[in-house]
């Protein structure tokens, strides 16, 4: 029998025995393969079969899981985990209460618990709990009467609770996890004091054709950070040494020319890639989700861009997402008008749960309705009103980018910029970039593109990219013959230029303008 204490959780594999999941597989053999694979825990859960049946089943494999020294657990029968001799019981909160299943199963039993939210988390670990299932992280079919969908950040949520506490409990998370998203779950769920021990999965494995492989797939990924990890630790910088870094940053990138993938609206597909273009990037503008794949291959990055929504752009969006993901090539999303529509809203749910972006960029409205408020009305794709004071503004784009553990940059008169541990305000532009389409969603394609080459540190990128954009857009606007929009527009690709000239002649003059304060 396994000790309590030195229970391994990173795969925990919970079974299914319905049709929907299993077809036409034996559950003990599909068992039996997904041990082989590395799966390092079993819960037995069978809500349809007759007692006498699910005892035997048990036995079976318990057979299987002991040869290995896999513990076997048992979805909420204690009775059963008392007749098989197994290590133990997982109970939800609707189930037998923890106290009375580890009266009744001893003190050596594993005994585990379902837990939604921090007061379900914080009662179970103070009773005694081994470890807790938290949950339900995406909706999921194989179990459709789940209480509420949590997502990563509330998972984190849970952890940074439990952690507050000194609750040293182990932790995995399940619903809709799978080799698709099992690496960044782990990444975007982990708080700086408190990491899941693994993940849980059901349909992952039991529903797929070659468990022995899925489950040594799933080892994999669970070993190794997602592709787009950078290292924990990041410099602290004053505003002055960050600024003192720019010109090189922008040198790197001119000189490297890489691609900047576009999947952006219809408006400014050409003044975004006449930007590119300018700033020596090398635009493609493709919204075909198809052709993700190989354009991630070469080693740019990818800009998805809410403007100009379709009914079908989501699914071509979520693809290229995956295919940067998987290559750890830069992303970043700008939720252009989130807060506008129902269609819009729900996209930017759906692309924030689909897969991970290195830099979240929108106005107040969309960061605010990105982070979760409700209620937030845009008119179109203008922010609107500020309904926030600069404290607010920055507590939001702070504690947004912990939580997602990126970069979140809320732009406005004055950008707010952080990646949870240091946060930057910008004060450069100038008024008629607010008098021109697409110079927000322009400055989303520059802060890509120097994300493309400077991957180490994110937000050292971004404050390049915007630095660079709105230190331009002074110079345009200061020329003698510039006299409006019309005239800003070329002087700014001028600008952008000029500025990319300046940087790789290694004149770093311009960034003397930059106005940026630690917040
Ligand atoms: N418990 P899949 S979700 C068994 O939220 C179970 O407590 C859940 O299945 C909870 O890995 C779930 O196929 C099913 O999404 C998870």
């Amino acid at each position: 029998m396994t000790a309590r204490r030195s229970v391994d959780y990173s795969l925990y594999l919970v079974t299914d025995s319905t049709s929907a999941i299993l077809g036409k597989k034996d559950l003990l053999e599909v068992v039996k393969a997904a041990v082989a694979g590395g799966v390092t825990i079993v819960q037995y859960r069978d809500k349809t079969s007759e007692t006498a049946d699910v005892v035997q089943i048990a036995q079976q494999l318990y057979e299987v899981t002991k040869a290995a020294g896999v513990p076997l657990l048992i979805n909420d029968r204690v009775d059963v985990a008392l007749a098989v001799g197994c290590e133990g019981v997982h109970v939800g909160q609707d189930d037998m209460d923890l106290k009375t299943a580890r009266k009744l199963l001893g003190p050596d039993a594993i005994v585990g618990v379902t837990a939604n939210s921090e007061e379900e988390a914080s009662q179970a670990a103070r009773d005694g709990a081994d470890y807790l299932g938290i949950g339900t992280v995406y909706a999921t079919p194989t179990k459709e009467n789940t209480k509420s969908i949590i997502g990563t950040a509330g998972v984190q949520q849970i952890l940074s609770s439990l952690a507050k506490q000194n609750h040293t409990v182990k932790t995995v998370c399940i619903g809709g996890i799978n080799h698709a998203n099992a690496q960044r779950v782990l990444y975007q769920t982990a708080s700086p004091s408190k990491q899941l021990d693994g993940i849980a999965v059901v349909s992952a494995i039991m529903a797929a054709s070659d468990p022995k492989k899925a489950s040594s797939d799933l080892r994999q990924l669970i070993a190794t950070p997602p592709p787009f990890a950078t290292s924990a630790s990041k410099p602290q910088l004053s505003p002055s040494d960050l600024v003192a870094r720019i010109p090189t940053i922008i040198k790197t990138m001119a000189s490297k020319k890489p691609l900047c993938h576009n999947m952006t609206n219809l408006v400014v597909q050409n003044f975004a890639a006449n930007v590119a273009i300018a700033i020596g990037s090398s635009p493609i503008m493709s919204n075909n989700g198809l052709e993700a794949p190989d354009l991630a291959n070469l080693g740019g990055s990818l800009v998805i861009n809410m403007g100009t929504t379709t009914p079908e752009i989501r699914e071509n969006h979520l693809k290229a997402l995956a295919a940067y993901n998987a290559v750890g090539g830069p992303t970043l999303l700008d939720p252009v008008g989130a807060g506008a529509t129902q269609q819009r809203r729900e996209g930017v749910k759906a692309l924030l749960a689909g897969g991970y972006f290195d830099v979240l960029k929108g106005n107040e409205g969309e960061i605010r309705t990105a982070s979760g408020a409700q209620g937030v009305q845009q008119r179109g794709v203008d922010s609107g009103a500020s309904q926030l004071s600069m404290e607010e503004k920055i507590a939001l784009v702070k504690e947004t980018a912990g939580r997602l553990r990126n970069v979140v940059l809320m732009t406005g008169s004055a950008d707010v910029i952080s990646d949870g541990e240091r946060t930057f305000v910008i004060e450069n532009g100038h008024e008629l970039l607010g008098e021109i389409t697409g110079s927000g969603c322009a400055l989303g394609t520059t802060i890509a593109s120097v994300m493309a080459t400077w991957r180490e540190d994110k937000l050292l990128a971004a404050v390049a990219g915007c630095l660079m954009y709105e230190i331009a857009a002074e110079r345009a606007a200061g020329r003698e013959n510039v006299k409006g929009p019309g005239t800003f527009v070329p002087a700014f690709i001028d600008e952008l230029y000029l500025i990319r000239k300046e940087s790789l002649d290694e004149n770093g003059q311009w960034v003397q303008g930059a106005k940026v304060r630690a917040a």
